[in-house]
């Protein structure tokens, strides 16, 4: 497709000029949509995400209702844990939950391959119904979790604060810790070149988690398999490489690659961009909680993050994590509105 008629958001990533700064936002399925709620009335998340009709619903429903320039694949980044063998469940508002945590050395030896197609083929099959579904200039995002932060869930068991069983594992039994990720990344990357295959446009690799960590421990025990899963992907599909408490890591995640890097709302975008170098992309970063305030008040957090960007080629609005539970829906419509108005050169 020639550039002038590829959606925005594809524009952006590239850092070629847009008229209007694309948006979209983590976490734009979810809770805070009725919609939502009533699917998940009906259905488990496992189920809504198992089944490639109902998840292409929930991929679409935001972009009903708001001018986004993305669509986001519903799934999650622990459903590639499933053949690992980990028991794992999405407890009913508890989040993700995982019966068997690998915690040592013994535990890692005996970790079932993952065979990416056969088990979760059919985010394969929901990428496909989206595209069919979505309008042309939007554009249609996949991902997955990168390998610390998926890591982290199949150590700890579940969410955690301190990552203690984490880190015991990454400096007590390195070799472990690398085996653990190595299979990760393997499996990640084809997840993700399956997903552009089907139709995805651009991929987001999730660190969530990341800023847990000191820079010399995110150089020794992470960059080498994120970079990994970064250089195994399609060439020419832009690569959004995103994390949370990251002001410190900036530099190396830039390094572990990625054509656009996400920054969360706790570094002034201006300062994070150069941190990575404005030869790359980047995409935030407005605190999730502004828009809980009414749309006046975040409206000039907004002009602000556009003023930070200086109308450079390459920035994608997007907020700094996902959209929280809480949010009214009219203040999202506001968001994606008003990202446009502000941003028009
Ligand atoms: O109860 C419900 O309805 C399920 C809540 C839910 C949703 C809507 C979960 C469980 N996952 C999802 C969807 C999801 N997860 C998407 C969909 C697309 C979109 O953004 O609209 C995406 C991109 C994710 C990614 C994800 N899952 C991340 C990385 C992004 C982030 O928020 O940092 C993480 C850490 C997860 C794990 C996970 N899955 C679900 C929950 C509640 C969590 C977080 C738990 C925790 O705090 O550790």
């Amino acid at each position: 497709m020639p550039d002038a008629d590829s959606p925005l958001l594809l524009r952006a990533a590239r850092r070629q000029p847009t008229p209007v700064t694309p948006v979209w936002l983590m976490r734009q399925a979810g809770r805070y949509l009725p919609e939502y709620r009533a699917m998940r009335e009906r259905h488990s998340f496992l189920d809504l995400c198992r089944n490639a009709e109902a998840a292409a619903e929930v991929t679409l429903q935001p972009v009903r209702r708001f001018p986004l320039d993305a669509a986001i694949l519903f799934a999650d980044i622990l459903l590639i844990l499933e053949p690992l063998g980990v028991g794992l469940e999405f407890a009913r508002g508890e989040g993700p939950v995982i019966h068997r945590p690998v915690r040592g050395e013994a535990d890692v030896a005996r970790l079932k391959p993952i065979d990416v197609a056969s088990s979760v083929g059919f985010v394969f099959e929901t990428v496909r119904v989206v595209r069919r579904a979505l309008p042309a200039k939007v554009a249609l995002i996949g991902f997955a979790g990168a390998p610390f932060t998926v890591a982290s869930y199949v150590v700890e068991g579940g969410a955690s604060r301190d990552y203690l069983h984490t880190k015991r594992l990454m400096y007590e039994a390195p070799g472990s810790w690398h085996r653990l990720l190595e299979i990760l990344a393997e499996a990640t990357a084809t997840y993700l070149n399956g997903q552009i295959d089907a139709g995805a446009q651009a991929v987001q690799l999730f660190d969530s988690w990341i800023g847990t960590l000191a820079p010399d421990d995110y150089r020794t025990y992470v960059l080498p398999h994120t970079r990994t899963v970064i250089r195994a992907l399609r060439p020419g599909v832009p690569v959004i490489h995103f994390g949370t408490g990251t002001a410190t890591l900036l530099p190396l995640m830039r390094e572990a690659g990625g054509d656009v890097i996400g920054l969360d709302w706790r570094v002034p975008l201006d300062a994070g961009w150069s941190a990575v170098g404005h030869d790359v992309g980047v995409q935030g970063n407005l605190d999730p909680a502004a828009l809980l305030a009414r749309p006046a008040v975040f409206r000039e957090r907004v002009k602000a993050i556009l003023a930070r960007a200086g109308g450079r080629p390459g920035h994608i609005f997007n907020l700094g994590h996902g959209v929280h539970q809480q949010t009214p829906v009219e203040h999202v419509q506001a968001l994606v509105e008003m990202v446009h108005e502000l941003s028009a050169r």
